[in-house]
């Protein structure tokens, strides 16, 4: 099994609901476990400002799909989700699946840059899996701790709205 962490993102399509069902799909993959996930994060749009604010999260998994076949499934997922992928850079999206880390390795592929290329710099990233793994590090060696203290929380606001656990057999929540 493969410790990963696996950013969520959304700001179409009522976006909570859009990162609980996301929560629901990953507790479905195959040959995978959701190990934990965090609170539900609002922050304003980085990038273009003339799209909604994001709702976020992070969620833990254990698994023992390749890193390519994880990329699948959470593609997979995106696209389920309603997801279109356009030209713009940052744009708004229904559901934005991210492999942050993907156990201690590092990826550079052409489907794959691990750790996420820009995670180092994302509020929205850094303190939803601070509040999973205070003390994870990096593959680099670099404690998750240095890199919160490089990066300020801004306007980034923890939810009291938490991702309802998933039943690993049926996906669903509590509430269906
Ligand atoms: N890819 C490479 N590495 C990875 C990885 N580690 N995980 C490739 C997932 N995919 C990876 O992805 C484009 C390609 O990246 C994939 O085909 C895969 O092979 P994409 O999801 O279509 O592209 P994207 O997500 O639109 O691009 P980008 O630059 O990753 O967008 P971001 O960086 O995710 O930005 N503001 C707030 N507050 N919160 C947000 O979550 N998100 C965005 C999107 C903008 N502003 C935001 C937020
Ligand atoms: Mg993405």
């Amino acid at each position: 099994m493969t410790r990963c962490y696996i950013g969520l993102g959304s700001n179409q399509a009522d976006p909570t609901a859009q990162v609980h069902a996301a929560c629901a799909a990953l507790a479905c993959l195959p040959r995978t476990e959701v190990a934990a996930c965090s609170s539900l994060y609002s922050s304003a749009p980085m990038g273009p400002q003339d799209q909604p604010g994001y709702i976020n999260a992070v969620v833990a998994l254990d698994t023992e799909l390749e890193a390519d076949a994880l990329l699948d499934s959470l593609q997979q997922i995106e696209r389920q989700q309603g997801r279109v992928r356009k030209a713009e850079r940052w744009g708004p999206r229904t559901l934005d699946l991210d492999i942050l880390l993907f156990g201690n390795v590092r990826i550079n592929s052409d489907r794959l840059q691990v750790p996420h290329y820009h995670m180092h710099a994302r509020a929205f990233v850094l303190y939803p899996l601070a509040e999973l793994a205070p003390d994870l590090q990096m593959p680099d060696g670099t404690p998750l701790q240095k890199l919160l203290q490089d990066c300020p929380r801004g306007d980034l606001q923890t939810l009291t709205v938490f991702i309802q656990q998933p039943d690993a057999q049926t996906g669903l929540t509590p509430n269906g």
